[in-house]
């Protein structure tokens, strides 16, 4: 692959050296070592030394140089010439792209207030702490992640809100479980999420007991003591009944209980009627399963809950969250060795700037009053509700929202119902995308901004999130054609602005950061590579828990005060078998979509040959059974759809999926196609399906990914691509118009 000439004077002609740093092709965080010649990466490797990943690299980490050094990125700022999505771009200098960012800002304040802007970014990024700090700036309450729904962030607040702190899994202190419950979630692919993969295959190695709560058969599944294979999107049944059990069979750490927990009578009493009776034709999953899982449960200590966001895709969000924090608390697996634990935190607070911005300005977030745990009262990351900004967007209600500022999203392919997401980003007024590649959400901008590879960047990584227990210096290494960093071009569009906050530079916040708690700052780091600082157990045993009575809050006081329910309850999923039987008519099957695979990281690497040689296509899983009512086989194209679209993958037969269940695959597009500049986004995409229509979940405003209802029909896959039918005011070129099947 072509290297390109590294043009930063400040790296170039260097004697070849090596750099400590952390990988962050995914969320990130592992040590490496980058091997750097007089101006070009010449390899990169784990680094032995660090605790995190002791010297592995996972595929995507692997495949790092073909990220940085790869022909399709972006190389210079853009400037949009045709119509919006007509595919035709101008070069730019930065100083005119910089120069047009600071007028539309300046002219959507003073038009309709700084509200107007929405600020927009991804998944974890290193420059993640940065965007809401930029909103927050330059005046607007309304950013948004897909994850502050959606991912992670109702497991952050509940957890707050529960314990005081999101409790994390912790292997970097070598006190492993004796049981480990894997609950949608499959870190052996998804590991990427705070590198936690390798940590958990070494605890698989001292073979603990194992529970999975998992719609499909995976590698963990089938090797599980119990593997519950429940109807996705009833969870929080799942999770009741086996409170039920412990309560019922008096297999809560009593002690533990008495002493920190607050409201266990409370939960007591709400969890009687929630039986594994009861649960059963629910979630599928056996009374006597649903027992043997619970006692196992209670009986073998330490363990871990291994959480993922498969929990989160769901109105009923928060309510499961909430109900699985309870498990570990009251059977007392909470900061003991080889239990749920808290980090250390030896880093203050990001420096977010909420407590900069007035609080009539605060309460104007799209979201406020709706979603108080979201965007409101009780959140800990504020952001906006992402439904209700697209509302405002598209209609001006309840007031107008024209100018938009993607940091690393491609909102096409990971936002719900996308076709949705297309109308609504096409009616802004002006849409700046940061971005590395061409991405379909990039081809439908005004301004594109080229952006570093995270071996071009200075960050501060602590991990796991949340818990901090390594902090990392991710060192820029290296310099792309004109492509800057997200957080300097941030910086810079601040100063241009002249705005009070917001102007410091990223090495210098990392800086003051570090020197508040620690003895170094960010120089040292650097030569360091990482910092671990002693960890410690039982912590609450000094203050006890950061929430108002101090003790674990089954009962949340917070929460009643704000006028949610203080106790987790069931709630059906929205379009189900059972709360829309007149649509489970038409679409009979239950949808999941975007387990995770090992080769790609959202949307991401499907222009990287050596990841996607291992699945050059979209694929989707359906029971023998299943595939047989259809007449296809493994390799035929199906066309999933729902009441929203439609998508076509091709089948890939799987004993391990209930007959009733569908697995579709999300993130796809096809960067190679580069005649389009739709460049396929609409024809495997996986969010075609989605929705971002209420019911949303009360607390965190999440909307619906996973638990749909759809159908499945064999198609030809030689017909031309469905594509969405636009409203022709929007001018666009996006393509032919084309029914299929
Ligand atoms: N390689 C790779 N790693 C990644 C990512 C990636 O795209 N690629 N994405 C990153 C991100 S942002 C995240 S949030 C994490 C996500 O990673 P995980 O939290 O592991 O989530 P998923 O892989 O989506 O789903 C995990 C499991 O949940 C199951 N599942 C589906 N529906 C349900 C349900 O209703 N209930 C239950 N109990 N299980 C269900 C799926 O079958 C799957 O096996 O991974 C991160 N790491
Ligand atoms: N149907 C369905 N949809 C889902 C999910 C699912 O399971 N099913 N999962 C959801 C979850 S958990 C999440 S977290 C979201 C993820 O959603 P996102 O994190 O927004 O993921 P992508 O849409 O792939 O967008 C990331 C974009 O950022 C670019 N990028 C990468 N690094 C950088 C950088 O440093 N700077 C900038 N400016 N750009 C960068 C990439 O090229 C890519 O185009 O998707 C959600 N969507
Ligand atoms: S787990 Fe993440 S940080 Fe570690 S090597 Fe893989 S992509 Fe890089
Ligand atoms: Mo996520």
């Amino acid at each position: 692959m072509d290297k390109f000439v590294n043009s930063n004077d400040d790296l170039a002609e260097q004697e070849p050296r090596s750099y400590k740093s952390a990988c962050r092709m995914c969320h990130g965080g592992c040590g490496v070592l980058i091997h750097v010649d007089d101006r070009n990466i010449t390899k990169i490797e784990g680094d032995p030394s660090n605790p995190m990943n002791k010297g592995k690299l996972c595929p995507l980490g692997a495949a790092s140089l073909e990220q940085i050094y790869n022909p399709r990125r972006l190389k210079y700022p853009m400037r949009r010439v045709g119509a919006r999505g007509e595919g035709r771009w101008k070069r730019i200098s930065w100083d005119e792209a910089y120069d047009e960012m600071v007028n539309k800002i300046r002219q959507a304040t003073e038009k309709d207030g700084a509200e107007s802007i929405w600020v927009g970014t991804g998944t974890g990024r290193h420059h993640f702490p940065f965007v809401s700090r930029f909103a927050n700036a330059i005046g607007t309450p309304n950013w948004c992640e897909p994850g502050t729904a959606q991912c992670f962030r109702p497991r952050v607040h509940g957890s707050i809100i529960t314990m005081g702190q999101l409790p994390i899994c912790t292997y970097t202190n070598e006190v492993y479980p004796e049981l480990i419950i894997f609950w949608g979630h499959n870190p052996i692919y998804s590991g990427p999420d705070g590198e936690l993969g390798f940590g958990v295959k070494e605890a698989l190695a001292r073979k603990p007991a194992t529970i999975v709560v998992d719609p499909r058969e995976t590698w963990l599944a089938k090797r599980a003591d119990i593997w519950l294979q429940l109807r996705p999107g009833t969870d929080d049944a799942l999770a009741l009944a086996m409170l039920n059990v412990i309560i019922g069979e008096e297999l809560e750490d009593k002690e533990f209980v008495a002493k920190w927990c607050h409201g266990f009578e409370d939960l007591a009493e709400r969890v009687k009627v929630y039986t594994p009776e009861w649960a059963e034709p629910i979630t599928w999953v056996t009374a006597e399963n649903i027992r043997k899982a619970a006692r196992l449960f209670a009986k073998i200590k330490p363990s871990m809950m291994e959480w993922g966001c498969a929990i989160e895709h769901t109105p009923a969000c928060f309510q499961t969250v909430r109900a699985l924090l309870c498990l570990p608390s009251i059977t007392g697996n909470i900061d003991q060795p080889g239990s749920w634990s808290f980090g250390m935190l030896p880093l203050p607070p990001f420096p977010q700037l909420f407590d900069k911005m007035p609080m009539d300005q605060q309460k104007k977030r799209l979201g406020y009053d709706d979603f108080k745990v979201l965007s409101g009262e009780l959140a800990q990351l504020p952001s906006a509700h992402i439904p209700t900004i697209f509302n405002a967007i598209r209609t001006s209600k309840p007031y107008p929202v024209r100018t938009g500022f993607i940091f690393g999203n491609n909102a096409l392919s990971t936002y719900g119902d996308v076709k949705t997401v297309f109308e609504t980003l096409m009616a802004l007024d002006y849409l700046v995308v940061a971005e590395l590649y061409m991405t379909p959400t990039a081809e439908i901008a005004d301004l594109i901004l080229p952006v570093a590879t995270w071996a071009e960047v200075d960050a501060l990584p602590a991990v796991p999130f949340y818990g901090q227990n390594v902090i990392m210096a991710q060192q820029k290494t290296f310099q792309y054609a004109e492509c800057k960093q997200d957080e300097d071009i941030m910086v810079e569009i601040c100063r241009r602005l002249g705005t009070e906050h917001g102007q410091e530079s990223p090495q210098e916040i990392y800086d003051s950061m570090l020197r508040s708690k620690l003895d170094f700052g960010w120089e040292e780091l650097k030569q360091m590579g990482f910092y671990e600082p002693e960890f410690k157990w039982q912590k609450y045993k000094e203050n006890g828990f950061d929430t108002p009575t101090r003790k674990i809050e089954l009962y949340s006081t917070r929460l009643l005060e704000l006028g949610y329910d203080p106790l987790p309850y069931y709630e059906e999923p929205p379009e189900s078998p059972y709360s829309t039987p007149e649509l489970a008519h038409d679409f009979p099957l239950i949808l999941i979509t975007g387990a995770r695979l090992p080769m790609f990281f959202q949307s991401e690497y499907r222009q990287l040959p050596k990841l996607r040689k291992g699945r050059p296509e979209p694929e989707c899983e359906l029971h023998p059974e299943t595939a047989a009512d259809l007449g296809v086989v493994t390799g035929d194209w199906v066309s999933i759809e729902t009441k929203r679209g439609k998508c076509r993958q091709k089948v890939k037969i799987f004993e391990g999926i209930d007959p009733r269940v569908v697995h579709v695959q999300h993130g796809w597009w096809f960067p190679e196609e580069e005649n389009s500049p739709d460049h396929g986004i609409w024809r495997s995409n996986a969010n075609t399906l989605t929705s971002m229509d209420p019911p949303y979940c009360s607390a965190m405003g999440t909307y619906q990914l996973r638990a749909l209802l759809c159908r499945v029909v064999k198609v030809d896959g030689s017909e031309k691509p469905w594509q969405p039918t636009f409203p022709s005011r929007y001018n666009t070129n996006i393509g032919e118009i084309q029914e299929w099947s």
